[in-house]
């Protein structure tokens, strides 16, 4: 690669990083970089991480990833045979009984999910088995995603430059690691006390520690280490669900208890 493709590159990638992280602060959608250009999966890398060095500069801390495309209905949907990941920060995270206001946001949808809080350092080819050594504590989430794209359309690479999608998430409260078998979780979405949605953490690559056993995958393609309070979306457990203003939204988890937002 000669020295002006990589200038041109690195223009490109700071320009739609750039281009996102406004789409997210005005609340409205962009084009996808795909419609201006081909664009390959390292480069929609380099943006994710340049909005979040955005975010950094403006005060933000990383506080952990969630995970993408795990269930096999999405993969096949996408044309993918594997998992993507964006990054968190702190500005994302909504407190367990809090409220998201919604302004600002696009078409804001919420998907039930398992989350894993890290408790020692996580990096590289492991097992699940061995990735479950590494937690401090699982609870039941939300995850609130915002396509920064018209109509949550987009391929690949467009999708991950837009960190996958991630707007903000919630977590209940940590259960002990241990104590619990993950592979079957029923999770439940109530929206006003109304069940709309039921799914099972089954639906999260077979089982949600293959999730977690992934984001240690993609730490070391990214040369990074989760470290200690960190916390890993391990996926969705049913389809996302439009997200309305003025409502109170629950997940709950077979033996993880609850976490609820109300939203305005
Ligand atoms: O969290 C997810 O599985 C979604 C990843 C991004 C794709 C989307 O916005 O649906
Ligand atoms: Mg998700």
């Amino acid at each position: 690669m000669s020295n002006d493709t990589v200038t041109h590159s690195a223009a490109r990638v700071a320009e739609l990083a750039e281009t996102l992280d406004a789409a997210a602060l005005d609340g409205r959608t962009v084009h996808r970089p795909t419609d201006t250009g081909p664009l390959t999966l390292d480069e929609a890398y380099a943006i994710q991480r340049a909005v979040i060095e955005r975010r950094r500069a403006r005060g933000e801390t990383p506080t952990g990833v969630k995970m993408g495309f795990t269930s096999r209905a999405k993969m096949v949907q996408m044309g993918v045979d594997d998992v993507i990941w964006g990054l968190l920060t702190d500005a994302m995270r909504v407190e367990d009984g809090g409220t998201l206001d919604l302004d600002g946001l696009i078409h804001p949808r919420i998907e039930p999910e398992i989350a894993f809080l890290i408790g020692r350092p996580l990096s590289g080819r492991v097992t699940s088995e061995e990735a479950a050594r590494s937690l401090a504590g699982i609870a039941v989430a939300h995850e609130i995603l915002d396509s920064r794209y018209a109509g949550f359309r987009f391929t690949l690479p467009d999708v991950v430059a837009d960190n996958a999608s991630a707007s903000h998430y919630a977590c209940g409260p940590w259960h002990h690691p241990d104590s619990r078998s993950l592979g079957n979780v029923g999770l439940t979405v109530e929206i006003d006390g109304r069940v709309v949605a039921t799914g099972s953490s089954a639906a999260i690559l077979g089982h949600p520690l293959r999730s977690l056993a992934a984001a240690a995958r993609l730490a070391a393609e990214a040369g990074i280490t989760l470290g200690p309070g960190q916390i890993v979306l391990a996926g969705a457990a049913t389809a996302a669900l439009p997200l309305p203003r003025g409502a109170h939204v629950r997940v709950l988890g077979a033996g993880l208890g609850q976490v609820e937002v109300t939203t305005r």
